[in-house]
């Protein structure tokens, strides 16, 4: 639906308008905490899970990504804009079941540990390396629980603003407007083409988290990976750093890798985090049952709960594994990601088979 240049101007104030600022009070609380290693938070590790941490020790955990990739010193980051700016970030993710500052906090991690233990770091640099962990930090911004084709359906304004990757300009809004937001200017001392080449690496990073922006360029990356298949593994590291289009490609997998990685997490995480996202889809297939008047699908219809481990054998087969099974090609490093997808969905074939 086409709409007036006005029409939008009052939509786009309506959808921008509501932005919170984290306090200087909590952000210099958190200045003066101490920040524990790596190891203690296990950062590195590629079967990390949150459920032990408090929203303070996942604060600090960030903090500690930041320093780690010696982005505090490369980017002459202010430390206190730095601790305002994550709890800014924390703040405007909702209270959903899923898509909230936990799922955020969760992809970065991955992103560190993926980077760090395959030493991609190298193939990006510091400047792209920024990028995602600040993609992932953002990706999700002020997630509603609810879908692109709820947007869609119910004509939300966000809709209205964005035919296509609804929600995930919408998180690239949101993490626009907190970058530039007073006290929370983490790339202020970046030069102006730092900070551009930052934004815009940003901004394919968390679009590319659309799933079918990932659907779009996968035959092409798995066609690439393919090639490397005849060679040792791993090897061709260097074909992919020296190629500004292929860095481009494997950015984007990597943010689907790691926005999915729940799928590759030790069972009892994985049964834990599903039924997260389950109960996210079943509360939207409520709110288009009594507000939208519309059935919906399966997946989000309550009287289907029986048939989650089939939809979850269903969406291993079709999303992850072709994912996974790429990442395993181009490092040795994240094969256990794809051993324990491919144990996770044995867990799944056995549930579903049983009731
Ligand atoms: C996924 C694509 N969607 C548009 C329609 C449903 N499918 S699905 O059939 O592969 C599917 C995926 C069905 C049920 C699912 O969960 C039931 C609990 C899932 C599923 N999706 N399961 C998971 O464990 C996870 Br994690 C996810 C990802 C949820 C976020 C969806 C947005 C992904 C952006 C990359
Ligand atoms: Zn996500």
């Amino acid at each position: 639906k086409a709409i007036t240049a006005m029409a939008k101007q009052s939509v786009t104030l309506d959808v921008l308008s509501y932005h919170a600022s984290a306090s200087i009070d909590d952000a210099q609380r958190l200045r003066t905490l101490r920040i524990p290693s790596s190891v203690h938070y296990k950062l590195h590790e590629l079967e990390f899970d949150d459920i032990d941490l408090s929203d303070d020790d996942t604060l600090k955990a960030c903090l500690r990504m930041f320093l780690d990739l010696d982005f505090v010193e490369r980017f002459h980051i202010d430390y206190g804009v730095l601790c305002r700016w994550l709890l800014s970030v924390k703040k405007n993710y909702r209270n959903v079941t899923y898509h909230n500052w936990r799922h955020a906090f969760n992809v970065a991690q991955m992103m560190f540990a993926i980077l760090t233990e395959t030493q991609w770091w190298k193939i990006f640099g510091e400047l792209e390396c920024l990028a995602l962990i600040i993609g992932c930090l953002c990706h999700d911004l002020d997630h509603r629980g609810t879908n692109n084709s709820f947007q869609i359906k119910a004509s939300s304004p966000l809709a209205q603003l964005y035919s296509t990757s609804t929600m995930e300009h919408h998180h690239f809004d949101q993490c626009l407007m907190i970058l530039n937001s007073p006290g929370n200017q983490i790339l202020a001392n970046l030069s102006s083409d730092d900070y551009e080449r930052v934004v815009k690496v940003l901004e394919d990073a968390i679009l590319s988290t659309d799933l079918a922006v990932y659907f779009s360029k996968r035959t092409a990356f798995i066609e690439l990976v393919s090639e490397e298949r005849g060679g040792e593994r791993g090897a061709a590291a260097g074909a992919w750093g020296a190629c500004a289009e292929r860095r481009a490609l494997l950015r984007a997998m990597l943010m689907t890798a790691c926005d999915l990685a729940a799928i590759t997490k030790p069972w009892p995480v994985e049964r834990r985090v599903a039924a997260l996202v389950a109960g996210e889809f079943f509360r939207q297939g409520d709110l288009e049952r009594h507000n939208l008047n519309l059935t919906p699908i399966d997946i989000m219809n309550r009287d289907k709960e029986d048939e989650l481990p089939a939809m979850q054998v269903k969406f291993i087969d079709t999303i992850c594994l072709p994912i996974y099974e790429a990442f395993a090609v181009l490092s040795p490093a994240l094969q256990p990601m794809l051993d324990r997808v491919k144990s996770n969905r044995a867990h799944w074939i056995e549930l579903a088979d049983h009731d």
